[in-house]
């Protein structure tokens, strides 16, 4: 079994029951152990677009890294997202996988721990719920340490 972050975002259509439904569809081949509290976030990347809510959960998985990423991509798609949809634009749901065990490994198509996590407050802010303690290579710190060093300001509790 590997323990993985996930990363849920939405900020298209019913964002809460949006969370909820991908929580739901994880089930079957990750079993969540855990959830953030839910936030919501002033976008990031594309400014001009509605505010996120973003949530992560802590899940155990038998799928490998290459099988899991299809898996979310998969309920990307079944949820209705856009494959022509433009990067860090608007989307029903987004699934990012932030850690994969103490996994790093670099890929075109898939690269562990995520590549911009310690850049995004968003994702930090619920990940510090559930992990604090958990390394970022790329950045040489911890969760929390990290998340000292970012802006905070647009990041609200909203559950
Ligand atoms: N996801 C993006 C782009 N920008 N901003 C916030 N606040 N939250 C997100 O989940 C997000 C974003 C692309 O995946
Ligand atoms: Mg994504
Ligand atoms: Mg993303």
């Amino acid at each position: 079994m590997a323990t993985v972050y996930l990363s849920l975002g939405t900020n298209l259509g019913d964002r809460a029951a949006n969370l909820e439904e991908a929580r739901r569809r994880l089930g079957p081949r990750v079993r969540v152990k855990k959830v953030s509290p839910i936030y919501e976030t002033a976008p990031w990347g594309i400014l001009d677009q509605p505010d996120f809510l973003n949530q992560v959960v802590e899940g155990e998985t038998r799928l490998s890294p290459f099988d899991l990423l299809a898996f979310v991509k998969a309920i990307e798609r079944d949820m209705g997202r856009d494959p022509s949809e433009v990067r860090y634009g608007p989307r029903p749901i987004d699934i990012d996988i932030l850690f994969y065990d103490d996994l790093e490994q670099t890929s075109e198509t898939l690269t562990i721990p995520h590549p911009e996590l310690a850049e995004r407050a968003f994702t930090l802010v619920p990940l510090a719920d559930l992990a604090p303690d958990l390394y970022i290579p790329a950045a040489e710190c911890t969760v929390a340490e990290r998340l000292k060093q970012l802006d905070l300001s647009g990041i609200r509790r909203y559950d």
